[in-house]
């Protein structure tokens, strides 16, 4: 095989792997520029900021704190209500952390410095499917997929090309 119909099929290669990672996916900061810390004015800052938004599987959620003054536990229902961490599903203490939202259904999220979720550091947010549904725990696909497809299709077709020019 010649340089040049090397460096063609590499560059199929590099196409093929960038449209991987194309998949859209949204990165949420929580609480936008306020981050994740102690509400001071409003207890129900979190609520509002997840209230206006729609999260879907994929999407990322970035809490922006300072390591060693607050942490992030992703908890259940109950712990949530409760302030409690004793159903703690993961925790997190160096911050920022950023999460990927898995699944459908309702997420929960607490800060576990004592007194910080009492005072409103905690989040809940409802992850919904592609289609809608947020039936918990089902996994659905990454957005996008048919048109990264498409994109993959054509740039493969403009790949070949340039293998064939080149040749
Ligand atoms: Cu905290």
């Amino acid at each position: 095989m010649g340089r040049k119909s090397s460096m063609a099929t590499a560059a199929v290669f590099v196409v093929l792997a960038s449209t991987l990672t194309t998949y859209a996916s949204t990165t949420y900061t929580v609480g936008d520029s306020i981050g994740w810390q102690v509400p001071t004015s409003n207890s129900n800052l979190y609520d509002d900021w997840a209230d206006n938004k729609t999260f879907v599987v994929g999407d990322d959620l970035l809490f922006k704190f300072i390591t060693g003054e607050h942490d992030v536990a992703e908890v259940t229902e109950p712990g949530y209500d409760a302030c409690t961490n004793t159903d703690t599903i993961s925790i997190d203490n160096k911050g920022p952390v950023k999460i990927t939202l898995k699944r459908t259904g309702d997420h929960y999220f607490i800060c576990t410095y004592p007194g910080h979720c009492p005072a409103g550091q905690k989040l809940k947010v409802q992850v919904r499917s592609e289609t809608g549904d947020t039936t918990p725990g089902v996994l659905s696909p990454p957005r996008n997929v048919a048109s990264s497809l498409v994109v993959t299709i054509s740039l493969v077709f403009v790949s070949i090309a340039t293998f064939v020019l080149l040749c």
